[in-house]
């Protein structure tokens, strides 16, 4: 079954354009242990003050099993499917212009005792919506960010600034979760890529 990652009608290209991947060091690889249950990943920016098209960003999850890809397509939580399917991850749902909060306009709530015993681990994307039409980079939205937090105690375990790390990206694979002899860990990935939430829909479905 082919994704439908347009929202409403509106028909735009996909941003599939991926002639370029930018790596970064900040935090790039950083591992932690988690010993807890539940994390939440958030998404914030700042609404465009300015003239043109509203900034849209995205976060997603697309949860993996052992071979690296969605064991069905109910494994990938974003803006058109907000639960998954074992019901271990909730969007918040979808912000189209970020005006929703100051803090975190999108919010991904992970209860680690919940996710199917097929997945392995469970990436996290923020991607901006239709910005090849937009002609949009996170480099032009203020105060742009995604980070991953205990959801119990709002502890803060690694944040991307978005628009200072990936100023000329449009989309990042953030970090994933991963289990490791019966135990959930986190790692940070922190790679921009120039393209849209199709990119990562051809490599994990
Ligand atoms: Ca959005
Ligand atoms: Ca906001």
């Amino acid at each position: 079954m082919p994704f439908f990652i347009y929202k409403g009608c509106s028909v735009g290209d996909l941003g599939v354009d991926i002639d370029e991947i930018d790596m970064i060091n900040l935090q790039k690889g950083q591992r932690i242990e988690l010993g807890l249950s539940k994390v939440s990943v958030g998404l914030g920016w700042d609404p465009n003050d300015g003239s043109g098209h509203a900034f849209d960003l995205d976060a997603s999850a697309f949860m993996l099993g052992i071979n690296k890809k969605l064991p069905q397509d109910e494994f990938l939580v974003f803006y058109n499917n907000q639960i998954s399917i074992d019901g271990a991850i909730v969007s918040s749902g979808d912000d189209i212009d970020g005006t929703n909060s100051d803090g975190d306009d999108e919010t991904l709530t992970v209860d680690l005792s919940k996710v199917d015993n097929r997945i392995q681990e469970i990436i996290f994307t923020a991607t901006i919506y239709e910005s090849e039409r937009r002609k949009q980079n996170f480099g032009q939205v203020h105060n742009s960010y995604i980070r991953i937090y205990n959801t119990d105690t709002n502890e803060e375990i690694a944040r991307y600034d978005l628009d200072e790390d990936f100023s000329i990206e449009t989309a990042v694979e953030f970090g994933r979760l991963y289990r490791r002899n019966g135990e959930w860990k986190f790692e940070a990935i922190g790679i921009g890529y120039k393209g849209g939430l199709q990119f990562f829909v051809d490599k994990y479905v």
